[in-house]
């Protein structure tokens, strides 16, 4: 057996007792459980004292981390090596935020001029913009920027879009057209004049259908009102890695930003694909939020693995993906301003190890990624928060809030985080049936009245959850908090021996609705498929040919 297999067996081996761990119990028997299982890391404090774990669970756990080389593969991460091996790339992201005087090389040759230089770019361009200095065709200053990317060049950029509202420039908005049904870019569109809007087509290959056709009809827009291709080079900029066909969509290259092939899509809000960010937050405000998550690569490269953040909540993802069978994991946070949070964490964590076979080439036997998914908490606490507290499944959770809000209600804050602290509280908790019929009593409500409904009212507590809390919400702390779950995903894709970094899924469906809107395009339905997909086409074709549907218009 390897040391990784040795490890597993001996989490395995404990965990035949541990799955029998009860918090409530836990938390009476050692007041400083909170101590013990809590860390911070500059303004951001994770307790994790309420999970199914005691001592001896996390340093298995952590020697889990230790023999599946996790330590040596981030050094290989954060010194250029091409970790992404199904696609020969370096995994760089960290660099994109290394605000250190420090080289970082690929094959010999330092990435840092070019990063800063991109970011230089950006600075001056979104300097110009903001203040005015930066005119549309009719010489009126840009009031809308319209990002059209998707995936990885979407998400990110509108996810920290809405995370710093507070730090916006008053005068500008952004807005997001991802999707190819054009309702969506009809909808945006019909909000905003061609005179102010600045388009920025977002794509690191340049190739992705729904972005180059909606970029293609904002094209057209803009041109039924400006009439001469001339000023596009005034409302289109690109930011790609694909010059050529960036100068092919007619967007002058002195107009793009540059990015390059080792910056995974999911990882490159960081990027020039963050320009939507910096147009509205600023350069220094968006160069906090690179500070932010440097703070925290800089946290994750050199603390001891017990006392780091990224491997902690990662190894406990482990411990319930790999032990307790748990399927998922909800993301919760209790901020309106993080309610794109929960989306992005989706992309960033199922894109990544949604996998199935291993950097060797085989099928794994062990569950890797789980599905993750989740809501603002306060609103899931009146929908699906039911299910967490007591259907059959184990759902940890991830809660998280800010303890100084931007918002002036004050006392709706503290409305708000009673709530927050409450829920993690009864999730650990319960509430048996002693406490329901005291309950019940004190409420002035006649036991035997409810006696029929008693069993519905008691709640097995005992689930897990963390706790995330941040002092406040600025660029800087949501850096750190984006880079802490981009690094948590890092660590298990090594613990399941993945490659986190390639999308071989994502590229499939690229390809195959390509072959099926030629045949749509041309009504041929002679195309082999299964009865089923080829029956679908047919009847769509047959429909919208009966209600006289017009596909050129
Ligand atoms: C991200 C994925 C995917 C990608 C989109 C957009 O990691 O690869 O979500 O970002 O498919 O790709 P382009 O930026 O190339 O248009």
């Amino acid at each position: 057996m390897n040391p990784r297999e040795v490890a597993f067996n001996n989490l395995q081996q404990h965990f035949s007792e541990a799955r029998h761990l009860n918090m409530r119990k836990l938390f009476e028997q050692d007041k400083d459980r909170f101590e013990r299982f809590s860390l911070q890391f500059q303004d951001i404090l994770l307790d994790y004292s309420k999970n199914l774990i005691s001592a001896d669970t996390m340093s298995l756990l952590l020697e889990m981390a230790k023999a599946s080389d996790v330590e040596s593969w981030r050094d290989r991460m954060f010194h250029g090596e091409k970790i992404n091996d199904t696609e020969h790339r370096a995994v760089l992201h960290v660099a994109l935020r290394n605000r250190s005087d420090n080289a970082i090389n690929i094959d010999g040759e330092d990435v840092m001029p070019a990063v800063r230089s991109v970011i230089d770019h950006m600075s001056d361009f979104a300097g110009r913009v903001r203040n005015g200095e930066w005119k549309g065709y009719t010489g009126k200053r840009i009031t809308d920027v319209v990002n059209v990317g998707i995936g990885g060049s979407d998400l990110g950029p509108k996810m920290v879009y809405q995370a710093l509202k507070p730090y916006r420039h008053p005068e500008m908005r952004a807005h997001f057209i991802s999707n190819i049904d054009g309702a969506h870019t009809e909808e945006i569109l019909g909000q905003l004049d061609p005179e102010t809007t600045l388009f920025i087509v977002s794509s690191k290959t340049f190739t992705t259908q729904e972005t180059i056709t909606n970029a293609n009809t904002a094209r057209s827009w803009f041109l039924a009102t400006a009439n001469d291709e001339q000023h596009i080079a005034k409302h289109f900029v690109a930011v790609s890695t694909n010059r050529e066909d960036v100068i092919k969509f007619g967007i002058n290259p002195d107009n793009m930003f540059e990015f390059w092939d080792w910056v995974g899509g999911r990882y490159s809000l960081w990027s020039a694909i963050g320009l939507s960010i910096i147009l509205l937050v600023g350069e220094e405000n968006f160069l906090a939020l690179l500070d932010g998550a440097h703070a925290m690569d800089n946290h994750f490269a050199s603390a001891p693995l017990a006392e780091n953040m990224p491997v902690i909540l990662a190894m406990l993802g482990i411990w319930y993906n790999n032990f307790f069978g748990a399927e998922t994991t909800a993301i919760l946070p209790y901020d309106h301003y993080l309610r794109s949070l929960p989306m992005y964490l989706e992309q960033a964590d199922m894109e990544s190890n949604g996998k199935s076979v291993d950097r060797d080439g085989h099928h794994v036997n062990y569950n890797t990624g789980p599905i993750v998914w989740g809501a603002t908490g306060i609103n899931g606490q009146h929908a699906f928060y039911q299910l967490i507290h007591q259907g059959t499944k184990l759902i940890p959770a991830d809660f998280i809030a800010s303890v100084q809000t931007h918002s002036k209600l004050k006392q709706q804050h503290d409305i708000m985080m009673s709530n927050f602290f409450a829920q993690t509280e009864a999730l650990m908790r319960g509430r048996t049936l002693e406490e329901t019929v005291e309950a019940i009593e004190q409420s002035g409500t006649n036991i035997d009245d409810v006696r029929d409904r008693l069993p519905h009212m008691v709640f097995e507590g005992n689930h897990p959850s963390n706790t995330i809390l941040v002092n406040k919400l600025t660029p800087y702390s949501l850096g750190s908090l984006i880079a802490l779950y981009e690094h948590k995903i890092f660590v298990q894709g090594i613990v399941w021996n993945l490659n986190s970094y390639d999308q071989w899924g994502v590229e499939l469906g690229k390809q195959l609705a390509k072959n099926i809107l030629s045949e749509i395009e041309s009504s041929d339905t002679t195309a082999r498929h299964d009865s089923s997909t080829s029956s679908l086409i047919s009847y769509y074709l047959q429909v919208s040919r009966e209600r006289g549907e017009n596909r050129d218009a």
